[in-house]
């Protein structure tokens, strides 16, 4: 397939903001959309077009894809899970909502492939927590994860029905350098380093024996443009890949920094986003993006945290 035009929702979020970057080196500034219900950093302002777009107003984005003729969107607008709980009816209009959206405006006007990032929320305390399968038992207990099953499912209907080419994955935390995330459950994963180079101490919200899937961005993004270009004929399940990269406690994460930052204190003070995070798994079993697209994570926990904190202590420090 030859991308033409791309668009971009969430363009200002964790992963967006570094997405965006990467297409536009790979497919020309000019061809990628950044768009982010708030404003967008200079960088991405300024290296090409952007727009301003709530992804629940259906005619605005649908203006945008016919003025911009996009022909692939990668719809990485969301309210992460923390904040959904806070806010459920928020995280349902905005993430069912604006799905809904993006997949009506993409079959009215011939969009050609859908980017739906799923989330390891997908799964539920019924889910084995070890190994987690592909194909396994889909019951969260998050808003946000119900609008993640949700929205795999309208990916598969609308594959099914109308033949659009919805593709997606089950994203683990984040862990970026770049852009802070914002209302997710895995987000002391990465506020961990700048408490860590700021000021030696970190209070964690969950546990130290808490174990969660993460990724480091580097190896997300990759991920993410590896699926994408992926021949559609390979891909068996499409919208919900299943993806491992790294599997961590927060206090294997504490000890990890601690060996670059001695005096490093880490405390822990659980509280709502506990009981979110022990509804998640621990490891995953990605054998099927190994297998149909070739998914191959290139960090460990040391060379993450190695790489975090080369790159964020010159611009934190001091
Ligand atoms: C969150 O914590 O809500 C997200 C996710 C795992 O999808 N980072």
């Amino acid at each position: 397939m030859t991308t033409k035009r791309i668009l971009v929702t969430g363009a200002g979020g964790q992963i967006g903001t570094e997405l965006v970057t990467a297409l536009r080196s790979r497919y020309g500034d000019a061809n990628v959309v950044a768009t982010d219900i708030q404003p967008l950093p200079a960088a991405i302002r300024e290296a090409g077009p952007t727009a301003r777009l709530d992804v629940t107003q259906a005619d605005a984005l649908a203006e945008l894809v016919r003025r911009c003729d996009i022909d692939t969107i990668y719809h990485m607008a969301a309210i992460l899970s923390a904040t959904g709980e806070e806010k459920p009816r928020l995280a349902w209009n905005v993430n069912i909502g604006g799905l809904y959206n993006v997949l009506e405006v993409a079959r009215e006007l011939g969009v050609r492939r859908i980017y739906n990032p799923s989330s390891i929320a997908a799964f539920g305390p019924e889910t084995p927590k070890v190994d987690t399968p592909q194909e396994t038992v889909l019951r969260p207990t998050t808003m946000y994860g119900v609008t993640k099953v949700a929205g795999e499912m309208l990916g598969a209907y609308y594959h099914r029905r109308y033949g659009l080419d919805v593709r997606g994955i089950r994203y683990p935390g984040v862990i970026s350098s770049e852009t802070l995330p914002g209302g997710g459950t895995t987000d002391y994963a990465v506020e961990i380093f700048y408490e860590a180079i700021r000021h030696r101490r970190y209070t964690c919200f969950v546990r130290a024996d808490t174990v969660l899937p993460m990724i480091y961005m580097p190896d997300c993004i990759r991920a993410t443009l590896m699926l994408m270009e992926a021949d559609a004929e390979r891909l068996i399940h499409a919208a919900e890949y299943n993806l491992a990269s790294l599997s961590f406690s927060a206090g294997e994460l504490a000890a990890a920094i601690a060996r670059h930052i001695p005096d490093f204190v880490c405390e822990y003070r659980p509280d709502f986003r506990q009981q979110i995070a022990d509804s998640w798994p621990q490891t995953i079993d990605d054998s099927a993006a190994r297998m149909e697209w070739g998914w191959q994570p290139e960090y460990d926990l040391d060379g993450m945290v190695a790489d975090m904190l080369a790159k964020l202590t010159p611009r934190l420090a001091g």
